[in-house]
């Protein structure tokens, strides 16, 4: 295996005293281990570095390109899970056509390679990661709420869509390319469908701002709906049509904490007559 690193999580406490600091070490997937002072750490460590790393996590390889808001729904989500992994990174347009021959059965970005077995999707791709290293969770262990957030993630990627869609109708109108000529008829991105998702836009930006005053985005710890939902919010932040209706929204600043500043910036394109009226819908 190329890379044998094993992300091990520890926690101490300190004390004022004799045998001043004790804790757990744990790799995500086996039982924690407890220790309690200085010599008890270190065997803490050997015992379950051994078995984690000769237990031989598969290698993971994330195929990917810059710049795409489900790709950083994946690496958000690996980063957070500390998954160690080789990016393979793929040309924007040609990789339509390179994904099949690599073995993909969809040729869609994000996919995931871990071992043998091929993945896409980001919903998908949350889940094998849940599945490969079950700790922190991207999903609640208790039903009903496992419910909510994988309500907010689908209506998620459905804003994630969206948001693609209408970057690629505003590019091809400011700075096309072949490349985005050939996206944009490949993602649907028609009149009818720009006219359609900035119509829609506002009602799912105020159910984002809802879902963050229940807690079900936004917590302390963060799930699979906050690592599909910030990207995409985050690109359309840099709409420049948009500004008025992302102004001032919890939305845009979860967004920016979670998936951090996109600067791109996406010139206005859109007929004003399709944009909605400024403030809350
Ligand atoms: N919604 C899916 C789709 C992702 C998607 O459409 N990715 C784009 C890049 S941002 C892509 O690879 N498009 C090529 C295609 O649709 O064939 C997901 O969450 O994974």
């Amino acid at each position: 295996m190329a890379d044998a690193r094993v992300a091990l999580r520890v926690d101490v406490a300190l004390e004022l005293g004799a045998d001043p600091i004790r804790g757990t070490v744990c790799d995500g997937t086996g039982p924690a281990r407890e220790f309690a002072g200085w010599l008890e750490l270190m065997s803490a460590f050997d015992g379950v570095r051994a078995p984690a790393a000769v237990g031989a996590a598969p290698p993971v390889q994330l195929y990917m390109f810059a710049g795409s808001n489900a790709v950083q729904t994946a690496v958000l989500m690996l980063a957070h899970k500390g998954i160690a992994h080789e990016e393979v990174h793929l040309e924007r347009g040609a990789h339509v056509a390179r994904m099949p021959e690599l073995g993909f059965s969809q040729t869609t970005v994000p996919a995931l390679r871990i071992g043998e077995r091929r993945i896409q999707g980001t919903r998908t791709i949350a889940r094998a990661l849940d599945d490969l290293r079950p700790e922190p969770r991207l999903f609640p262990t208790d039903p009903a709420r496992r419910v909510l957030v994988e309500d907010a993630e689908r209506r998620g990627e459905e804003l994630q869509n969206a948001a693609r869609r209408l970057f690629y109708w505003a590019i091809m109108r400011t700075r096309p390319t072949p490349t985005r000529r050939y996206a944009a008829e490949h993602h649907g991105a028609t009149d009818a469908a720009a006219r359609r998702d900035l119509a829609e836009l506002p009602a799912r930006l105020d159910e984002i701002d809802a879902w963050l005053d229940d807690g079900i985005l936004g917590g302390e710890a963060l799930n699979a709906a906050d690592f599909q939902i910030a990207p995409s919010v985050a690109r359309l932040a840099c709409f420049e049509d948009l500004a008025p209706l992302v102004a001032g929204r919890p939305a845009v600043a979860h967004a920016r904490q979670v998936a951090g500043e996109n600067e791109a910036h996406v010139p206005a394109a859109f007929p004003r007559e399709w944009l909605a009226p400024a403030g809350p819908s």
